[in-house]
């Protein structure tokens, strides 16, 4: 008797999308899957997904996906490969990372990866296998750096209010996220309340994004300034009587010193700054100051800037000086990562990390492939790669860097990639890897509270294979410091994660598919107190000192010390200047998730090309016409694109969205090739949105 295939089965998204969602996998009868569902089940994801996901088949069975490990045959970058079999790439590597060893020691080899997939087990298995051998370590900067510092800032942990409460609050204020585009089912929940309650939603972002459309009011302001709009709408709150002293007095460290320093950041002030109307301030204030179920849903999108941090940490403060912490639908919500608390040592193998062993920053990886002496912190060159599930010839920033430390002869590159990014075409060996799909994989929410089991729920085609066997074939060729974990498959992994993080077993895990981890409404509210050793929420923070969750080993980085005590307006921005008139964000794309899905042809038709948007006003003096292709540039480089005039961008200010492949731009030069890479205070992380452009014509 022949089996019938299934009709569906569960999983989980494995994007860098901050919510994970639950997924409902529905196969064709020849058992291929056909269109991807959320779980109606699942109380966060409450069926729904977002459009490029829903249309998954579509990546999975996509022509251009890798089949077979290909050695480089010409010139670093021209796309000539040939096939050869896994045992041959895998002794190749081998040789190859051994040699860089033997010759410039082990941290000459930089085993470089980020979240194309989620999944805690094929994401960072990389980890044992670097600690294993004494390579170089990676801090992490590309994301989340600035947002975390600052929420936790005034916190002390990383972890806020249920965010399915978003349904039963009167207000939301979705601010400096554009979840429309970036995490949909923020908009199921908002949207839930608004018809429910009458619930109000107020966006606040540097243009009118698909999410501000759908908002009762939009507050379009210049990028960067978001603390002092935070600093103006709680002097109106302090002013006009709507700080809850009872609360401020008990639960944080410096009301009154706060409520003074606020006194001179009037919305006049803000409105400066800010270039909204002074007005417009004056009103969203007194609705944050009368309606306690006010939900703060703070995003990353605010925090990719110099002053990201403070930015953060200012927005969050407002409702600390509101009070509506205490109340159901209430409180400022970012990101749930504390609450998980999941023993990953046999996954990372901390044991065997050498703290000694340098941290190479991620973004600075174009000045670390190119020699610069301070990004390599004072070690070895880099001669030897293993990428997996990031695209750095894309995503990073300073793009003509990253570009001409790939093409260097000497750095032997190994990408295991599912497609030929950019960075694979620069590769000396492409492995091919399996999608979500066809490998078992754990994650967990970062937008919610679900720790969710991501089953393999169809075979892999004959060639691509799992992070965790290239990561553990590896490890075998290398002569490795012996480790449990590297004898171990997905499946092991996750069972003993769970049993030793006090969350029962896999087999529990498949039949609940996922387990609910949101503390109780006491916790998630700090009713007993913030997570600080004080019990405070803090407005004056510990910048230089506080324990961000990204902070790495080591002093704090950049102008820290100039960081203001208080929630302040920090003019530490790339400002504009007569060269460079325009300030440009390089906001999402709805269809593409970073440099994923720019694969597939219905997220490319969906995007358009490659735009620059400008307000007509200011195109009009700078002698650009609407649809005209033009060239953008700064000291870090040009790209060529085509100019949109819109007139629902911020003031001096220009949207680029999406990362789009590099060669959709007319000179093959992605957004990147103009973001900067510097570490941000005071704990590193990439100011993606603050970025200073000249714009002409291209003749
Ligand atoms: N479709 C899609 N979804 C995604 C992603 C994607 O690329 N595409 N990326 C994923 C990843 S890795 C992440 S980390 C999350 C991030 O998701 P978000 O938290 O939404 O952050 P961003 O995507 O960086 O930017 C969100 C918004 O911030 C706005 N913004 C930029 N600068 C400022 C500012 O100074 N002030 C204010 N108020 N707003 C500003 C931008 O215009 C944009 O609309 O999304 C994930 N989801
Ligand atoms: N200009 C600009 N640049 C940005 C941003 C921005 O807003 N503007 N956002 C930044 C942010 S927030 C982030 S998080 C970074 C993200 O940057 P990346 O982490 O590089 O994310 P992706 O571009 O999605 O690339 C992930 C790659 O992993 C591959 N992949 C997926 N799953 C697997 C797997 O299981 N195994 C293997 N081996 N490979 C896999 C995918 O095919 C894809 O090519 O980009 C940053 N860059
Ligand atoms: S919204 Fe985010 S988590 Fe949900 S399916 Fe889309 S990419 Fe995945
Ligand atoms: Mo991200």
């Amino acid at each position: 008797m022949t089996q019938q295939p299934p009709k569906s089965a569960f999983s989980a998204c494995p994007h860098d999308c901050p919510s994970t969602c639950a997924l409902d996998i529905n196969f064709d009868d020849a058992g291929r899957v056909k269109r991807v569902n959320g779980a109606k089940d699942n109380a966060y994801t409450a069926g729904v997904v977002c459009a490029k996901v829903a249309r998954y088949a579509e990546r999975l069975y996509h022509p251009d996906r890798l089949m077979k490990p290909l050695r480089r045959v010409g010139k670093k970058g021209d796309g000539r490969f040939e096939e050869l079999s896994w045992d041959a790439a895998l002794d190749l590597i081998a040789d190859k990372f051994l040699e860089a060893e033997r010759t410039f020691g082990a941290q000459s080899v930089w085993p470089y990866h980020y979240a194309g997939t989620m999944g805690l087990v094929q994401r960072d298995s990389i980890h044992r296998f670097r600690h294993a051998k004494g390579y170089s370590r990676q801090f992490d900067s590309f994301c989340t750096n600035m947002a975390w510092t600052g929420y936790v800032a005034g916190t002390g942990k990383l972890a806020g209010p249920d965010p399915r409460e978003m349904a039963v609050s009167d207000q939301i204020v979705i601010w400096g996220t554009n979840p429309v585009a970036t995490q949909v089912n923020v908009m199921t929940h908002a949207i839930a309340a608004r018809k429910k309650r009458g619930a109000r939603i107020i966006v606040v972002d540097v243009y009118r994004t698909e999410t501000m459309k759908q908002a009762d009011i939009g507050l379009v302001l210049k990028p960067g300034t978001d603390a002092a709009l935070a600093c103006a709408i709680m002097h109106v709150l302090f002013r006009d009587g709507f700080a809850d002293w009872d609360y401020l007095n008990k639960y944080t460290d410096f009301p009154n010193e706060l409520e003074s320093h606020l006194q001179q950041r009037t919305p006049d002030w803000a409105a400066a700054i800010t270039g909204l109307p002074a007005a417009e301030i004056e009103e969203v204030a007194r609705l944050i100051g009368s309606e306690k179920k006010t939900y703060f849903r703070l995003g990353y999108g605010f925090t990719r800037s110099r002053n990201g941090a403070v930015g953060m940490h200012a927005a969050c403060s407002i409702a600390a000086v509101t009070g509506s912490w205490q109340y159901e639908g209430g409180g400022a919500f970012h990101n749930n990562g504390a609450i998980y608390e999941l023993n990953k040592s046999m996954i990372e193998a901390p044991d065997l990390k050498d703290p000694q062993t340098r941290a190479l920053d991620q973004s600075l990886i174009g000045r670390i492939l190119t020699g610069d002496e301070a990004a390599l912190l004072d070690g070895p060159p880099v001669k030897a790669m293993l990428i997996q599930n990031t695209n750095p010839m894309s995503v990073a920033p300073e793009q003509e860097l990253v570009r001409a430390g790939f093409a260097r002869e000497d750095l032997f590159t190994v990408v295991h990639e599912q497609f030929m990014t950019e960075t694979a075409q620069m590769a000396d060996i492409v492995l091919p890897a399996t999608q979500f799909l066809e490998h078992d994989d754990i994650y967990k929410g970062g937008g919610h509270q679900y720790l969710m089991l991501g089953p393999k729920v169809v075979e892999a085609p004959d060639g691509p294979k799992e992070n965790i066997f290239v990561i553990n074939e590896l490890a075998k060729r290398l002569d490795s410091k012996p480790h449990p974990g590297s004898d171990m498959s997905a499946r092991d992994h996750i069972d003993w994660m769970l049993r030793h993080s006090g969350y029962g077993t896999l087999e529990d895990l498949e039949a609940q598919k996922w387990i609910d981890l949101q503390p109780d409404f006491q916790t998630a509210h700090y009713v007993n107190g913030f997570g600080h050793a004080d019990g405070k929420f803090h407005f004056r923070p510990d910048w230089g000192r506080s324990s961000a969750p990204n902070k790495p080993e080591g002093d704090p980085m950049g102008p820290w010390q100039a960081m203001p005590d208080l929630p302040d307006q920090w003019d530490v921005v790339e400002a504009a200047d007569v060269e460079h008139p325009f300030r440009l964000v390089t906001a999402p794309a709805r269809s593409f998730l970073n440099s994923s899905f720019n694969e597939t042809e219905a997220s490319r038709k969906k995007e358009g090309r490659p735009e620059v948007w400008i307000r007509p006003d200011e195109a009009e003096k700078a002698g650009i016409a609407d649809g005209a292709l033009v060239k953008m540039g700064n000291r870090r480089g040009v790209v060529t694109l085509h100019a949109r005039l819109v007139d629902t961008v911020a003031p001096g200010t220009v949207i680029s969205e999406g990362l789009w492949p590099n060669e959709a731009f007319r000179d093959g030069k992605g957004i990147n090739t103009l973001t900067g890479a510097e570490p941000v205070a005071p704990y590193g992380g990439a100011a993606f949105h603050d970025t200073a452009v000249w714009i002409r014509t291209a003749s």
